[in-house]
């Protein structure tokens, strides 16, 4: 196991932050989620919503990492989510009024449970824990954010995939009234991600419904969205609506819109550069402007667990 795994599940990230300054996050949360609700009347929030103070105590993932989580500010104000602009700071400023409730997914193609999925159809709070995980965006960057999730695998299953599901689809909402950026072309809306079924598979990717212990604020994807920890930032999908088992490779978002720069895997890898810049380090969210640059590591720190997947190919060919 690589050496940025945590493999005592002991300290909690409430246990990480002093405690005073957690509590003072967790306020501000609550009472940014408030605000949020307060523009909808109607807004109901599902079940596994409800109450979140007990996600405080959730079993913390041993497959977390125990580099210090980045604080609630960082994860909350520098944001890559295009659909609220493309600089790090809209999200953050024009997210504010989405609603994402009630939500479902749409589950299609190769699999024996098609259909259309209310949140709490298949979301079990049992399963919900927290994986502390660093995401490493392909422009340079980085931070480690303690989410609060379920396995990617678990949920996939239940949809009984067949044996022509060789890859798994992902898909952002498309509402241009509620997703402002949507308005400007700048991407090929709606967002679209994918994983070859084995990475899908695979114990590492979670879906997250929160962060810091309460519910995804709608910046980071809420209310629903996929964290995949050693594949640069842009596959971790936001604000998911569908789901799609399909037997050929998906058109993924970033893959089309400047396949030289962005392809189908992107998985972390210091030995192959982006055409325009080098992926060798990245900068650490949050630490002084005097601090070095992090080595990136293979795979993000998980070559053990994932290494497998890419046996025999060229990963500069795949990149
Ligand atoms: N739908 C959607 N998902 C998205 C993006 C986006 O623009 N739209 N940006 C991606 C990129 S480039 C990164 S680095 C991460 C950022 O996640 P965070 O803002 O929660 O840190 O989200 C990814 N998921
Ligand atoms: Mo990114």
């Amino acid at each position: 196991m690589s050496i940025i795994i945590n493999k005592s599940p002991d300290v909690l990230s409430s246990e990480i932050t002093p405690k005073s300054v957690y509590l003072d996050r967790r306020k501000f949360m609550q009472q940014s989620i408030a605000a949020s609700l307060l523009l909808s009347a109607d807004a109901m929030l599902p079940a596994w919503a409800k109450n979140t103070a007990k996600w405080q105590s959730l079993q913390k993932s041993p497959l977390s990492t125990s580099d210090t989580v980045n604080s609630l500010e960082d994860i909350t104000s520098y944001n890559n989510f295009y659909e609220f602009g493309t600089g790090k700071e809209d999200p953050h400023k024009n997210a504010t009024a989405f609603n994402p409730h009630p939500w479902s997914i749409t589950v299609e193609g190769e699999c024996s449970k098609t259909g259309v999925y209310d949140l709490e159809d298949f979301i079990k709070p049992d399963a919900l824990e927290e994986r502390i995980y660093r995401l490493r965006c392909v422009e340079g960057w980085s931070m480690v954010i303690p989410w609060v999730g379920f396995s990617l695998a678990d949920m996939l299953k239940k949809f009984e995939p067949n044996s022509k599901a060789k890859y798994v689809e992902f898909t952002t909402l498309l509402d241009k009234s509620r997703m402002p950026g949507q308005q400007r072309r700048v991407l090929h809306w709606p967002y679209v991600e994918g994983l070859r079924i084995d990475e899908a598979m695979n114990e590492l990717p979670i879906m997250a419904l929160g962060l810091y212990g309460d519910v995804l604020p709608n910046q980071n994807g809420a209310p629903i969205r996929l964290v995949v920890p050693w594949k640069y930032g842009f596959k971790s999908i936001k604000s998911i609506v569908k789901i799609r088992f399909s037997e050929t490779q998906p058109v993924t978002t970033w893959n089309r819109t400047a396949p030289a720069e962005y392809g189908f895997y992107s998985n972390v890898n210091p030995t192959v550069d982006h055409p325009r810049w080098s992926q060798k380090k990245e900068r650490v969210i949050g630490q002084p402007f005097w601090k070095p640059k992090r080595e990136t590591q293979m795979f993000n720190g998980y070559s053990d667990q994932v290494a497998h997947l890419y046996r025999g190919m060229d990963l500069r060919e795949n990149f």
